[in-house]
């Protein structure tokens, strides 16, 4: 009798991945995190104690830790080699396409602008992205900007689009108890006449209901989390078909979903709704995208043909043009057909 030796964990791994929703700064691993510390630590011996707790009590937990971690990549050369390391590790992990996203930050004491932390994050993905995996950028707009500091990031989405093919879309993000995303509408919009794919974290905690339809008003081309569905949101997400950027490890450590089987990723699968599997912050929740996937796997019972087709699926709602698609459907196909004895249960 043929039998498959090949663990779920191994095939998890080989399972070729599209990653769409990863932020850089919450992607990098404990030893990046020790690497980048390394650089540091004489100026600064504090940055030696720092550690990543287990789990967070609430999702507020989650965004003061980046006070410490920009405190890493606080220059050029740690933001090249932090946006370096996170990609080799997405690679090294099965991923064949990366989106990863950023939010562009100054800091003129060590001669870092918005603009050059944009550039060198794009010339890393250009000089090191592995060879086996496509890296694109989407920049990200934090709920606490104001819009003319939106706006400033739309104008570095318009440059480095021009200048390279990289800056696919622009991400609302950010602390989610803060800001009002009415504010930041127009840069949104900006962003749209300009042809940029628009993602935005939507209603991960209930106090982001109420705002919901003013997101939505701008016509997503997907979604982060979609936690918490109201009905008009839930309707309006179904009848135009917005796909959902599903990040489950994400949820349940910052308790915005109770339980790995409570998750709403379920229903999207009853309702056959385009989904994407995700890690959102792969270092803070110590959580790689192959693990997401036995995660679904466990959880949902899903088998390793529904495994690839999620991993398939996921293909249609990547920023990318037909073509593109096109030739990663390609390669997912062409690794199935020779991987086949991984099939068997
Ligand atoms: C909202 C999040 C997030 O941009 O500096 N970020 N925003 N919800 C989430 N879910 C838990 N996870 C990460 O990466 C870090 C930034 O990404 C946003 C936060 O604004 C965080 O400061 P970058 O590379």
């Amino acid at each position: 009798m043929l039998t498959n030796m090949t663990s779920l964990t191994e095939f998890c791994i080989q399972l070729p991945k599209v990653e769409a929703h990863a932020h850089i700064n919450g992607s990098l691993s404990p030893q990046t995190l020790r690497e980048l510390v390394a650089r540091k630590v004489d100026m600064n011996p504090e940055l030696a104690a720092f550690t990543i707790p287990d789990s967070l009590d609430r999702i507020d937990d989650f965004f003061a830790l980046f006070k410490f971690i920009y405190q890493l990549t606080d220059d050029e050369s740690s933001v090249a080699h932090a946006t370096k390391r996170v990609m080799e590790e997405f690679a090294a992990d099965g991923v064949r396409y990366l989106e990863l996203r950023t939010t562009p930050r100054a800091n003129l004491a060590k001669g870092m602008t918005k603009q050059s932390y944009v550039k060198t994050v794009v010339s890393t993905i250009q000089r090191d992205c592995p060879g086996t995996m496509v890296t694109k950028l989407i920049l990200s707009i934090d709920r606490r900007n104001t819009l003319e500091e939106a706006q400033e990031t739309v104008d570095l989405a318009i440059q480095f689009a021009k200048e390279t093919n990289m800056v696919v879309g622009v991400d609302l993000c950010g602390d989610v108890m803060k800001g009002s995303f009415l504010a930041l509408k127009p840069a949104f919009e900006r962003a749209q006449q300009h042809h940029f794919n628009i993602t935005l974290h939507f209603n991960e905690v209930k106090e982001n209901i109420p705002e919901a339809p003013d997101l939505l008003s701008i016509h997503p081309d997907r979604l982060g989390h979609a936690t918490l569905l109201d009905d008009l949101s839930r309707n309006t997400i179904y009848q135009r078909n917005i796909p959902v950027e599903i990040c489950m490890t994400s949820n349940v450590f910052s308790k915005t979903v109770a339980t790995y089987e409570r998750h709403h990723v379920k229903e999207l699968m009853d309702e056959k709704h385009p989904f994407i599997l995700c890690t959102d912050d792969k270092g803070v929740f110590a959580s790689e995208l192959s693990n997401e996937y036995v995660l679904a796997s466990k959880t949902f019972g899903l088998n390793r043909e529904r495994l690839f087709e999620a991993s398939f699926k996921a293909i249609d709602s990547i920023f990318a043009d037909q073509e593109t698609k096109d030739e990663l459907k390609a390669i997912w196909l062409t690794w199935k057909k020779d991987h086949q004895y991984l099939f068997v249960e």
